[in-house]
C-alpha cells in the first residue's frame, strides 16, 4: 500500500515496476500529463487577475496576445503531450478535428481530453477541471479512438478548486494527488479511493426537469422524497470528485432539447465512468445500460450519464 504523501512520479515509477515487460511510455505520458496541469494549475490561479492586467496590458510581456484560459489549457496539453512523443493522436473538446503530432509518429498511445471542463464558471471563481482517456493506438486513424469504454487503459482528471487534485486510473485501482505549492508536488491524499456504497445527495442540473422522460422525472422525486439533498456546483469534474468521496448520484439526462444529454463520450462521460467504476460504483446511460461498453461513432458524441455509489444507481435501474 503506497504510504500518504508519496510523490506522484515515484508512484508513477513504482507503479511501472509492477510490468516487467513495461517500456516506460505510460510513465512519460503520465508525467507529461501531469506538467501539463501544473502549468494549467498556475494560470488558473492567475485567472481572476488576468482581466486586470488584460485590461492594463492587452498583450502580456512577451507580447503575446493574453488568451481565453481554456484556448491556453488546450494548447499547453496540446504541446506538452506532442512533445512527449508517446501520443499518436489527440482528441480534444477545443478541436474540431484528431489531430497527430510529428513528434507522435512512434507513439504507442491517442489520448482525448476536455482542457478545461466547467470554463463558464472561471469568472466566478468556481472550481474547474481538467479530463482525459488514454488508449493504446491501433489502426492509426481517427477510428482508434471509437473502439469502446471498456479499451481505455488510463483516466484521470485534475480539479483546480480549493486546492488542485489529480486522480487517475490506469485500471489498478484509484489514487488522488493533492498538490503541495510550496514544493510543487502533487503528494497521494486520496489512497486507493472507494466510492461509498450509497450517499443521501443527488447532483442533477434540476431546471431540466421539464424535458426529461417519465423514468427520470419518477428518478428524481424518489430521490427528493427520500431525504436526499441536492448539490449542483456546474462543473463536471467537481461534482464527480464530490460524489466519489462522499457518494450519491451525478446525472445528465436526455431531455427534449438534447436527446443525447449534454456531456461527451470520449473525454467526459468514458474516463469519469471508468474512474466510478474504479471506485466500485457504476455508471449507466438513460437507458440503464453500462457506459463503458458503448462504442462511439463520432469524436465529439455525446451521451446520458447517471453515475455514482451503487444504492443509488441500482435505484435507477429498478425505476420502470
Ligand atoms: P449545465 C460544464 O459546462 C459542463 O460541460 C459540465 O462540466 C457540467 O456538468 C455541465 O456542463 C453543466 O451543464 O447545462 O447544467 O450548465
Amino acid at each position: 500500500m503506497p504510504e500518504i504523501g508519496m510523490d506522484l512520479n515515484r508512484f508513477i515509477l513504482e507503479e511501472e515496476r509492477k510490468f516487467p515487460s513495461a517500456t516506460g511510455s505510460l510513465s512519460i505520458a503520465l508525467t507529461s500529463l501531469e506538467t501539463s496541469v501544473k502549468i494549467i494549475a498556475s494560470h488558473v490561479r492567475m485567472a481572476g487577475l488576468a482581466e486586470i492586467f488584460g485590461k492594463a496590458q492587452k498583450t502580456n510581456i512577451q507580447g503575446e496576445e493574453v488568451q481565453k484560459l481554456d484556448e491556453f489549457s488546450n494548447n499547453v496539453l496540446v504541446r506538452v503531450l506532442s512533445d512527449s512523443g508517446q501520443f499518436y493522436a489527440i482528441a480534444s473538446e477545443e478541436l474540431d478535428d484528431v489531430i497527430y503530432p510529428e513528434k507522435g509518429k512512434d507513439g504507442k498511445y491517442i489520448i482525448a481530453f476536455d482542457p478545461l471542463d466547467g470554463s463558464t464558471n472561471i469568472e466566478v471563481n468556481i472550481s474547474i477541471g481538467t479530463i482525459f482517456s488514454i488508449y493504446k493506438r491501433s489502426k492509426g486513424t481517427d477510428a482508434d479512438f471509437m473502439c469502446g469504454g471498456t479499451n481505455q487503459i488510463a483516466a484521470g482528471y485534475a480539479m483546480y478548486g480549493s486546492s488542485s487534485v489529480f486522480v487517475y486510473t490506469t485500471g489498478m485501482g484509484l489514487n488522488g494527488f493533492t498538490l503541495d505549492p510550496s514544493s510543487g508536488l502533487f503528494l497521494l491524499s486520496h489512497p486507493s479511493m472507494r466510492i461509498p456504497e450509497s450517499g443521501k445527495i443527488y447532483s442533477f442540473n434540476e431546471s431540466n426537469y421539464p424535458g426529461w422522460d417519465d423514468k427520470t422525472k419518477k428518478y428524481l422525486d424518489t430521490l427528493k422524497s427520500s431525504g436526499y439533498t441536492q448539490r449542483f456546483i456546474g462543473t463536471m469534474v467537481a461534482d464527480v470528485h464530490r460524489t466519489l468521496l462522499k457518494g450519491g448520484v451525478f446525472a445528465y439526462p436526455s431531455d427534449k432539447k438534447s436527446k443525447n444529454g449534454k456531456l461527451r463520450i470520449l473525454y467526459e462521460v468514458f474516463p469519469m465512468s471508468m474512474i466510478v467504476e474504479e471506485s466500485g460504483g457504476l455508471a449507466v446511460d438513460g437507458k440503464g445500460d453500462r457506459i463503458l461498453d458503448i462504442v462511439p461513432t463520432e469524436i465529439h458524441q455525446r451521451v446520458p450519464v447517471f453515475l455514482g455509489s451503487r444504492a443509488e444507481i441500482e435505484m435507477f435501474l429498478s425505476i420502470q
